[in-house]
C-alpha cells in the first residue's frame, strides 16, 4: 500500500523527484498522453488571448498552452473524447479528479523511474486545512497557508525548478478560504437543483462546465484555486501548476475521511456506473467507473493522516443548515432587482432588499431578539457571469443606519468565464454560490434596533480586478419555512 504524505512533513526526496519528473514531461509532445501538456489539457484547455495580470505581468490561456512542445495541437486531439474532461458543479466532481490523479501518479511514478528514481513515487498533499487547526501552533497553521517552500515564492528555488510556474500569482491563502471543517460536516452527498447543497455535488449528468457547486468543490476547493490564483485560477491552465495536483490529492484526501466518518456515498447506478476515459502509464486507453473508484485502498493507496473534526478555529455554520433539512423548506424573502458589477479595484456596493409581503413571519423570526428558535438563512448569488480570473470575494451584511458590517464568507469563481459561455452541454448561465447567513443574522438580531430592510449586501474582490469582470446576477435572501 502506497501512502500519500502530507507536503509538509515529508523529508524524504519525493519532491525533488517530482520536479525531475515534470521536467522530463514537460519535454514530451502535447500529443502524448504521458507528457505535461497532454494531462494538462484533460482537465481543461483553452486559447482565449484575453490578458489576466499575474505578478505584475500579463499571461493568457494562449501565452500559457503555446509553451508546449508540439503546439499547436490538432484539431482532433483538442476535440477528443480525452481532452477538457474535467467534472464540475457535479457529482462527479470527486470520482473524476480521484481517477484523474491516480493516473497522473502512475505516469510520474514511471518517468521517476525510467530517470533512475525510486519505484514507489507517490503523490503528496497540500494540508491547508491545517490553517485552521486548534492542535497546532500559529507558526505550523500559518506555514499550512503557504505553498511548501519548494514550489518557490517570488522567483523559482533553484534546487526544484520543475515545481514553479511564471503564471502563479498569489502565495498564500486567508484562514478563512482554508475552511474545510464546514464542508466535512455536511452529511448527505448528492443534491438537487434549489437545496442546499451536498457534500459531493449536484446530481446531474456530464459537467464540465460548472454552474452550481458541491460543498467541498466550493470550499475549500474553488477558493484555493482561485486564492493561488494565475494558471491555477483557470480550468483551462490549472493543472499546469504542479501545486494543482497536490491540492487535489488533499481534496480527494478529504472524501476518503468524510467517508471513514460514517457517511455514505450515492447508491444510485447512474452514478456508479458512470464511465470517464484517460490513459495509463503506458499511454494506453482506459475506461473506468465510477464504482471501481470509492475505495482507495483497493485502488493501492491511502492518506498518511486523516482530518480532525472538532479540532478547527472555523465557526460550524453548514451543520446548523442541513441539521434542519427534510423537515424544512427554503423560501425567497428578499432579492436584488438588478444586477451587480463588481467594481475593477477592491471595493464595495451596497444593494438593496425588497423584502417581500408573504414572509411576514420569517421576517419578525430574523429581526426579533425574543424569538429564540434559529432560523437558518442562506444567502444565494446566482447567475454570476464574466471573464477571467478574480481572488475571492468576499461578502458582508451591512446595517445601513450604524454602518456596521459583517462578513458572512466569501465566494471562489473558479471556471468563471467557462459557466459564462453558452456551449452544446451549458447554457452559459453563469455560477451560483451560496451562504449560509445563520449566524450572522442571529448576532445582528441580538443588537437593538434592527430591521430586515435595514441590511445591504456588499461584496468585495480580495484583490484588484485587474483585466477580469464579474456582475452577480441576483442575490437573495432564503429563510427556513
Ligand atoms: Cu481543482
Amino acid at each position: 500500500m502506497r501512502i500519500r504524505k502530507n507536503v509538509n512533513e515529508i523529508k524524504d526526496g519525493t519532491l525533488l523527484w517530482y520536479s525531475k519528473a515534470v521536467e522530463e514531461m514537460k519535454k514530451r509532445d502535447i500529443s502524448d498522453p504521458t507528457s505535461w501538456w497532454y494531462q494538462g489539457a484533460i482537465h481543461g484547455f483553452g486559447l482565449s488571448k484575453a490578458a489576466v495580470l499575474a505578478v505584475g505581468k500579463p499571461w493568457s490561456e494562449y501565452s500559457v498552452w503555446a509553451q508546449a512542445v508540439g503546439f499547436p495541437p490538432s484539431e482532433k486531439l483538442v476535440d477528443s473524447d480525452f481532452w477538457q474532461q474535467c467534472q464540475h458543479g457535479s457529482w462527479f466532481f470527486l470520482p473524476w479528479h480521484r481517477m484523474y490523479l491516480q493516473y497522473f501518479e502512475a505516469i510520474v511514478r514511471k518517468t521517476i523511474i525510467e530517470l533512475g528514481g525510486p519505484d514507489d513515487w507517490s503523490l503528496p498533499y497540500w494540508n491547508y486545512c491545517d490553517g485552521n487547526n486548534l492542535a497546532l501552533n500559529t507558526a505550523e497553521q500559518n506555514q499550512a497557508l503557504h505553498l511548501p517552500p519548494e514550489f518557490g515564492t517570488t522567483e523559482p528555488n533553484p534546487d526544484f525548478p520543475g515545481l514553479w510556474i511564471e503564471e502563479r500569482a498569489f502565495f498564500s491563502v486567508t484562514h478563512n478560504n482554508a475552511a474545510c471543517e464546514s464542508s466535512m460536516r455536511v452529511p448527505y452527498f448528492a443534491s438537487t437543483q434549489g437545496e442546499p447543497v451536498g457534500f459531493g455535488g449536484q446530481m446531474n449528468t456530464f459537467s464540465h462546465n460548472p454552474g452550481t457547486f458541491g460543498a467541498l468543490e466550493d470550499h475549500p476547493h474553488n477558493k484555493i484555486h482561485v486564492a493561488i490564483s494565475g494558471a491555477m485560477g483557470d480550468p483551462n491552465t490549472a493543472a499546469l501548476d504542479p501545486i494543482f495536483w497536490l491540492h487535489h490529492a488533499n481534496i480527494d484526501r478529504l472524501w476518503q475521511n468524510w467517508i471513514q466518518q460514517g457517511n455514505s456515498d450515492p447508491d444510485s447506478s447512474t452514478w456508479l456506473n458512470q464511465t470517464f476515459d484517460f490513459h495509463d502509464e503506458n499511454a494506453l486507453p482506459v475506461t473506468i467507473a465510477v464504482k471501481a473508484v470509492l475505495n482507495t485502498e483497493e485502488l493501492g493507496y491511502t492518506y498518511s493522516k486523516n482530518y480532525p473534526l472538532n479540532t478547527s478555529t472555523e465557526t460550524l455554520k453548514i451543520a446548523a443548515l442541513t441539521s434542519s433539512l427534510g423537515a424544512n423548506m427554503f423560501d425567497t424573502i428578499a432579492a436584488t432587482t438588478e444586477p451587480l458589477k463588481l467594481t475593477s479595484t477592491p471595493a464595495s456596493a451596497p444593494i438593496d432588499f425588497l423584502p417581500q409581503q408573504k414572509s411576514d413571519t420569517n421576517l419578525k423570526a430574523l429581526s426579533t431578539p425574543e424569538i429564540s428558535e434559529p432560523t437558518s438563512v442562506i444567502i444565494m448569488l446566482e447567475n454570476i457571469t464574466g471573464e477571467g480570473v478574480i481572488a475571492p470575494i468576499d461578502v458582508f451584511i451591512r446595517v445601513a443606519h450604524s454602518g456596521e458590517r459583517i462578513q458572512v464568507g466569501s465566494i471562489g469563481l473558479f471556471g468563471l468565464s467557462q459557466a459564462s459561455t453558452p456551449s452544446k452541454q451549458h447554457a452559459g448561465t453563469g455560477i451560483n454560490a451560496q451562504l449560509d447567513a445563520t449566524d450572522v443574522f442571529h448576532t445582528l438580531r441580538a443588537h437593538s434596533q434592527w430591521q430586515l430592510e435595514d441590511i445591504h449586501i456588499e461584496v468585495e474582490p480580495s484583490k484588484a480586478l485587474g483585466e477580469a469582470n464579474a456582475t452577480i446576477g441576483r442575490i437573495s435572501i432564503k429563510a427556513e419555512v
